[in-house]
């Protein structure tokens, strides 16, 4: 393990007594919600992954320490804060150097979770590639290629070229499972339309194909797609002239990089009066109740 990471006592213990554990990402808690629901929201997460019979690792960076496992005044402190760096895998070695603090996107919690020797990790929608800018991939999609975490997800946001994210993660080799589901989720509605590798209905049965990957030693994670809670799905319909305008807003403001994901969320979660923040935080709730189960079946 690098000596900049630290592992909280839960975690620690979590890993000699080999009980279940569930990674979760910070920057959702930073970039991805408004205060004060982010720091409720984070709270919240570890509860559900409590409640489910796992041990949550929350990681982040704080004066450019890693940790695999926050305490409850570290959440805080990672939520109250201005400026915290949004970290993806090129960004670990600068926000470490520069003792600065970081909240990790899905490529960083996983490469930090599978040095912790973590296998999980719940999340809300990773990265892809964007709509219209094939060349902007996320470092999400090579992380999940060379890095043996399993993701669970709600599918990406539309925001994305859906088609073009699959197509990625089938030519660099990372199995995509629907839990509960025939098609790739697509955030906050159900369904892309799009085909999945396998479908399953258990958490035992992810847990098996999860296994038989480890077991043939083939390098990469898997990604699992949960369906949003039907109760608090918005139909693709509705969602996409929302997702037509923050394009053109991000276009007209010149927004690039790194800024592109944040901006977008913010833009969709505004234009849609708050309701896509309630879809939001119910599939997180969701996404973190099955990882803990696919934990405590492995
Ligand atoms: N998708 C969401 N909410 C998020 C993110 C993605 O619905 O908060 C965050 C995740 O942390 C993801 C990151 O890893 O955005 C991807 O950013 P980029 O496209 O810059 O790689
Ligand atoms: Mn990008």
């Amino acid at each position: 393990m690098p000596v900049s990471l630290h592992l909280s006592s839960a975690v620690r213990a979590a890993l000699t007594n080999h009980h279940p554990i569930v990674a979760l990402e910070s920057t959702l808690i930073t970039h991805g919600l408004p205060r004060p629901v982010n720091l409720e929201v984070a709270r919240r997460l570890e509860d559900v992954v409590r409640d489910n019979g796992a041990v949550p690792a929350t990681i982040a960076i704080l004066d450019g320490e890693i940790y695999a496992g926050l305490e409850p005044d570290q959440l805080a402190r990672l939520a109250n804060t201005d400026n915290v760096r949004k970290v993806s895998r090129r960004d670990l070695p600068i926000v470490i150097a520069q003792k600065g603090h970081g909240a990790t996107t899905v490529a960083a919690t996983m490469w930090v979770a599978a040095q912790a020797g973590i296998k999980i990790f719940a999340t809300g929608g990773i990265g892809g590639v964007h709509r219209g800018q094939p060349f902007d991939v996320s470092a999400d999609l090579p992380e999940l290629a060379q890095t043996p975490v399993v993701v669970v997800c709600a599918g990406a946001k539309a925001i994305l070229d859906l088609p073009l994210t699959l197509e990625w993660l089938e030519t660099h080799g990372v199995p995509v499972l629907g839990f509960e589901t025939d098609t790739f989720p697509a955030f906050y509605s159900r369904s892309s339309g799009l085909p999945i590798d396998a479908r399953c209905d258990t958490a035992e049965a992810a847990a098996q194909i999860i296994r038989a990957k480890f077991e043939l030693g083939l390098q990469g994670g898997l990604l699992i797609g949960a369906p949003i809670p039907e109760e608090f799905a918005v139909a693709n319909a509705d969602i996409e002239p929302v997702i037509q305008q923050a394009l053109h807003l991000a276009e007209a403001e010149h927004i690039r990089g790194k800024a592109i994901t944040p901006f977008l969320l913010l833009h969709v979660s505004e234009l849609t009066g708050g309701e896509s923040q309630k879809a939001n935080i119910a599939l997180l709730e969701h996404n973190a109740c099955v990882a803990a189960q696919i934990a405590r079946a492995l």
